[in-house]
């Protein structure tokens, strides 16, 4: 198998890279490197220590014997190298991760709403019109995401793209059809895997594309079977505000000695899935493409659902860390529920990694690791949804130094959310020496690494 991997630099690519390698399938990585110029431009830092890429390539070749290939390709501006490259490799399968993918990040400005919009789109746009004017029947396997159905309660089992409706003739008959379902983005970035969709239901019906658009839900985690294989293999690990994700930033925040920083009431449900389950999906979906004339595949790319804040407890419950319920940044729903069918990657074979205490401790431990590498300071998420959140935040005395609403130490001893309960401002940020304590055990005996901050 011959696979391009655009965006093969970053959190899911680069780990998908090795995985495909590892099976002795033929990878090439298309990246612009644009994710670590966003980290010099947001004055932050992988968590973990990740080698420029020349290297991490050539310690994969060193430990393994195996060749990866790159491209420094913008994706979305230069058209006539990405087109000279596919038709140069005759890829079987392109897996295209090449876009901005944070939300808060989208939400940031004007210029980081442009920015996303452009990027994302052309880039999708790119590929699919690149692999029409090649003539080669490349399978385009993209990243897309959970969010495009939505964060309200549906009321029904959220289905694998499409839903069936039944829409009533003026003589009373019925007529059955099947559309994509209602796209309801919560962001600027969920918004353009939306609009995605649309290109790809395009591409597919004027021209015959195959493509298959997996459906993500959060990643946690950071190893894989092969980036465990050598510390310049190691995979990046986001915590700051805007790229860090909830529950990797909820094992982090504990293993710093932060409180765990819940959004609001933490009601909202989300999907999830393992880093591990990421590349096997990503296996298992070119193993699985459509046939020619068969419409787009919309596999849900998630293994389990949970509400903020019952992660929140858990990690707290095996930590001992202190749970902060904050001002939403987010204009989302405070409180949803979430039911996702995810079959078909079952029915290709994935056997899903569910949240387990070994591997929620594996994060905690790479993130003990490299504790002096944390700026507490990125730790809050400070990109604002509009105005009235920022204003909310402003009137909680959030913004910069971030008083919690108020705190609790044990789950279930969450008081009704009011800003009553705020608690004195105590500063989160800035000397870490301030408030130390260590005499903190967690339940299962261990003690969060770093210092632990007195609240
Ligand atoms: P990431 O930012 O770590 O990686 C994206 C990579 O694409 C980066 O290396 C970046 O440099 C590259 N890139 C971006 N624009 C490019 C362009 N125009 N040309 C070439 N390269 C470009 O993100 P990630 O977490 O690895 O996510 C990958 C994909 O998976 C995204 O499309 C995202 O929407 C999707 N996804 C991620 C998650 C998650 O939790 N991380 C969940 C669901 C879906
Ligand atoms: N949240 C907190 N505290 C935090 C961080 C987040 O309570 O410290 C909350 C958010 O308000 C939100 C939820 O946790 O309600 C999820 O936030 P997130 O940052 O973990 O995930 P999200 O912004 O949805 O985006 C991530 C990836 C994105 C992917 C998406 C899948 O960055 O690329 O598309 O997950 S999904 O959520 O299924 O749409």
């Amino acid at each position: 198998m011959n696979v391009l991997i655009l965006g093969g630099d970053g959190f899911c690519g680069w780990p998908t890279a090795l995985h495909l390698s590892e099976l002795g399938w033929d990878v090439t990585i298309v990246d612009n490197l644009s994710r670590r110029n966003i980290d010099n431009e947001l004055e932050v830092s992988s968590l973990t220590p990740i080698e420029p890429i020349g290297k991490r390539i050539a310690a994969w070749q060193e430990v393994t014997g195996r060749r990866i290939g790159f491209c420094n390709i913008d994706v979305a501006e230069d058209y006539d190298q990405l087109l000279e490259l596919i038709r140069a490799r005759a890829p079987s399968a392109i897996v295209h991760f090449a876009e901005q993918r944070a939300a808060p990040y989208s939400m940031k400005s004007s210029r980081h709403k442009r920015y996303t919009v452009s990027n994302n789109l052309n880039a999708t746009n790119n590929v699919l019109a690149a692999i029409v004017e090649s003539g080669l029947n490349t399978h385009l396997v993209h990243l897309g995401t959970m969010g495009v159905y939505g964060y309200g309660t549906a009321g029904i089992p959220i289905p694998e793209g499409y839903l069936p409706i039944k829409v009533e003739r003026e003589d009373g008959s019925l007529v059955h059809q099947e559309i994509l379902y209602p796209a309801n983005p919560g962001s600027i970035y969920h918004m353009t895997k939306t609009q995605d969709q649309l290109l790809f239901a395009f591409y597919n019906k004027n021209d015959g594309l195959r493509i298959t658009d997996l459906h993500q839900g959060i990643v946690w985690g950071t190893q894989t079977e092969e980036t465990k294989r050598d510390p310049r293999l190691i995979n990046r690990f986001d915590y700051d505000g805007d790229y860090g994700t909830v529950l990797n930033r909820f094992l982090m925040q504990a293993a710093v000695g932060h409180p765990l920083t819940v959004h609001g009431t933490g009601g909202q449900t989300r999907a999830f899935i393992h880093i591990q389950d990421t590349v096997r999906c990503i296996e298992l979906a070119i193993q699985n493409p459509p046939q020619s004339g068969e419409r787009v595949y919309i596999l849900n790319q998630m293994t389990e659902t949970h509400r903020i804040r019952e992660l929140a407890e858990l990690v707290a419950g095996l930590t001992g860390a202190t749970i902060d319920y904050v001002s939403n940044p987010r204009n989302e729903a405070a409180e949803n529920d979430l039911h996702v069918v995810n079959r078909r990657l079952l029915e290709f074979g994935l056997e899903p990694i569910t949240l387990e205490a070994g591997l929620l401790e594996e994060v905690t431990d790479i993130a003990r690791k490299y504790v002096d590498r944390c700026d507490l300071s990125k730790i809050p998420c400070v990109s604002y949804w509009n105005e009235g959140r920022q204003a909310d935040a402003r009137a909680a005395g959030q913004t910069g130094t971030r008083p919690p609403l108020y705190s609790v130490k044990s789950p279930g001893s969450r008081p009704a959310l009011t800003l009553q309960h705020r608690f004195q401002h105590r500063p989160i940020v800035g000397d870490p020496a301030v408030n130390v304590r260590d005499d903190v055990t967690g339940p299962l005996g261990w003690r969060p690494a770093g210092r632990r901050l007195d609240l």
